[in-house]
């Protein structure tokens, strides 16, 4: 299994540097010599070519890649370091200001390392690629094993119901340490051997730009495509691209229309989760609806099933909690034999925890989420106990419930209530953001008297909204 293809030409661009492959190649062989044998490797992963190098390197190497959001705060980041047990930390020169606490792994400097021999990447089989850590509704971050032979499943399985080539340009600029950017938009574009442009940011101009300039797939999770939908000129310089794709998030209706109004490019939807990567997609010479996520990919089988248990059927009305089997399926959560074991049913479908309905013709739609307790924002996933647990760190917060409203830009916002005495909403959301990643900080902090709980004592998050 090649896992990074064998394009003979490519160029990947990020923020307007750019690198052949050849030389891609030669420098991750050196990352990967300077990192053999190591337990894992954290990579400070900003939107650079560093990054790239990085997490090629160890691909070549065998080592686990542990993406390290590079603005995660101290306590998300001593918990993804220690809980990987990362011994390395990859990052370009002076980028990374970590804590100076003793766990902190040995830094290596990509600009510092040697370039090396090429590496046949066979060696190492169907060895760990990623542990991705992503929030669950309670606790910290889990680390997410991804396989490289998952990850192959799933490329593949994008590329053909995309139709996507090596003569396809891939534009995007979503962050360089989830799912959406990293293995569709960095390993998929080594795989498929596209040429890469990376905006740095996914700013509406931006991608403007890369259109005139030969761009032809486009990805963007819904806050992007809305955005670029409020920028017309940016809007209708995307009617020369071949394809624009979204997901990560619940992509509105209006946002659907109005894009394909300015773009002439009715938008390819996508569904997946760290877990399972994408299982569900439209395709590039197929349907597009509004409101709907497309058929499942090659390889992957998906169920509803009710509260109950029972089956749900394919009436295109009744939801059911949406389960999956694929090829491209995660391998566990890293220390976490429980919680794995509870994401399986026993008879091995993966419970997504979102709700679905599917119709006669298998067409899905994501009409929701079984817990209220995981939010996307922007895209990101975020859970509501990490925030509630960051809040209760404050020694003047007594109780806090956190959940997602309803944002026009975001999809969700992050929304806290909170019991506390003597303290601010804006020093309890800096507080926040003190420890944990931008994204997750709240939006709003509402400081009300008391909670409300049911008879078990539990907080009803559906009475707060
Ligand atoms: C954020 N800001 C705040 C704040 N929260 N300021 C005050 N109070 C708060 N509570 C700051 C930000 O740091 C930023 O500052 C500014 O406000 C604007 O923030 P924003 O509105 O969030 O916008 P932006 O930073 O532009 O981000 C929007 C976005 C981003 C869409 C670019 O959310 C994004 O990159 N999302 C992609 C997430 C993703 O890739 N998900 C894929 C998961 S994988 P400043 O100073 O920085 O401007 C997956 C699988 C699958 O889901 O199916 O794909
Ligand atoms: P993450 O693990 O960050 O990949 O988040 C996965 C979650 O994102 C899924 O469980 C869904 O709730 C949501 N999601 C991803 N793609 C879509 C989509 N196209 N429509 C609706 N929700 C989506």
């Amino acid at each position: 299994m090649d896992l990074l293809g064998n394009a003979a030409e490519q160029t990947i661009s990020i923020g307007g540097r750019a690198l052949h492959r050849a030389e891609l190649m030669e420098r991750a062989a050196g990352v990967a010599a300077e990192i053999a044998g190591a337990e894992a490797v954290a990579v400070h992963a900003t939107a650079s070519l560093e990054t790239v190098i990085a997490v090629v390197g160890g691909i070549l190497a065998g080592v686990p890649v542990v993406p390290l959001p590079p603005d995660s705060g101290p306590d998300e980041r001593a918990h993804i370091l220690g809980d990987s047990r990362a011994s390395l930390l990859l990052a370009a020169r002076g980028a990374y200001e970590g804590g100076a606490s003793g766990t902190e792994p040995r830094q290596i400097p990509v600009d510092d390392v040697p370039a090396g021999k090429s590496v046949n990447v066979e060696t190492f089989g169907d060895a760990t690629a990623f542990i991705l850590y992503t929030s669950g509704t309670t606790g910290p971050p889990k680390g997410v094993l991804i396989s490289r032979s998952a990850i192959a499943a799933g490329l593949d399985a994008l590329a053909e119901a995309w139709a996507w080539t090596p003569d396809d340009v891939l534009v995007h600029g979503l962050p360089l340490f989830h799912v959406h950017g990293l293995v569709l938009g960095v390993l998929g574009a080594l795989r498929v051997g596209s040429p890469l442009v990376h905006t740095g940011r996914p700013r509406a101009e931006a991608y403007a730009a890369a259109a005139s300039e030969g761009g032809t797939l486009f990805f963007g999770v819904p806050t992007v495509w809305s955005r670029v939908c409020a920028d017309e000129d940016a809007a209708r310089a995307l009617r020369g691209a071949r394809l624009l794709v979204s997901g990560s998030a619940p992509l509105p209706v209006p946002v659907f229309e109005r894009l394909a109004a300015l773009t002439g490019h009715a938008p390819v939807e996508r569904y997946g989760m760290t877990e399972t990567l994408i299982t569900v997609s439209a395709r590039a010479d197929g349907d597009r609806r509004p409101g709907h996520v497309g058929l499942p990919l090659p390889g992957v089988r998906t169920r509803l099933v009710a509260e109950d248990g029972t089956p749900v059927p394919a009436d295109g009305e009744t939801p059911g909690e949406l389960h999956v089997q694929a090829p491209m399926m995660f391998g566990g959560y890293l220390n976490r034999p429980e919680a794995t074991a509870a994401s399986f049913t026993p008879d091995g479908w993966f419970r997504t925890g979102d709700i679905a309905a599917v119709g006669p013709d298998g067409w899905h739609r994501i009409v929701g989420r079984a817990s209220t307790d995981l939010i996307k924002s922007g895209g990101y996933r975020i859970g509501a106990g990490e925030v509630e647990n960051a809040l209760l760190a404050h020694p003047a917060v007594r109780e806090a419930a956190v959940l997602g409203t309803p944002h026009p830009d975001l999809g969700e916002q992050v929304t806290a209530y909170v019991v506390a005495d003597g303290v601010d909403e804006r020093r309890l959301i800096e507080f926040v953001a003190e420890r944990l990643s931008a994204h997750k900080r709240p939006r709003s902090v509402h400081l009300v008297d008391s909670l409300p709980r049911n008879a078990m004592g539990k907080v009803v998050k559906t009475r707060l909204r």
